[in-house]
């Protein structure tokens, strides 16, 4: 699924919101799922990319992940980092062991560690049929500047 993201300005395609509030410079971005095609509370990423302004993805090697409203970490090892690790067998997910219940909407947050030009993004979900996590409506930020969490 790609989108493109023209002069900083919103573009609505179907239920995609995008919002880019600078072109370049110590991008943050942020991810965040609002439901899932299950109607489930969970959200899951095998593989994050950000497209260039060649349309190819941006190397992800000083990505970090900021902040992630909720990982699962004990019945699995689906951590944030999954998300750019290279490997679409991992994914992040968010939580679903403990009893406390992880709603929607979900954030991810990552700090892209370089300057770049961003045209766009694409999302990998998991590859496993009928699995949960597959994100429905998602709204993208990208920003010079710190997120407030
Ligand atoms: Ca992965």
């Amino acid at each position: 699924m790609i989108s493109k993201i023209i002069n900083s300005q919103v573009i609505q395609l179907n239920y995609e919101e995008l919002l880019i509030e600078s072109e370049c410079s110590n991008i943050i971005t942020k991810e965040k799922p609002l439901n899932a095609y299950d109607g489930k509370d969970f959200a899951a990423i095998a593989e994050l990319e950000l497209l260039g302004a060649d349309g190819k993805p941006l190397s992800r090697q000083h990505w970090k992940v900021i902040y992630a409203d909720s990982e699962e970490t004990e019945e699995a090892n689906n951590i944030a980092t999954n998300v750019f690790d290279l490997q679409e067998s991992t994914f992040w997910h968010t939580n679903y062991s403990s009893a406390a219940k992880h709603k929607f909407p979900h954030q991810i947050v990552i700090n892209l560690g370089e300057d770049k030009i961003v045209t766009g993004f694409s999302y990998l979900p998991r590859a496993e049929a009928d699995k949960t996590g597959m994100i429905k409506d998602y709204r993208v930020y990208l920003k010079m500047t710190p997120f407030k969490l």
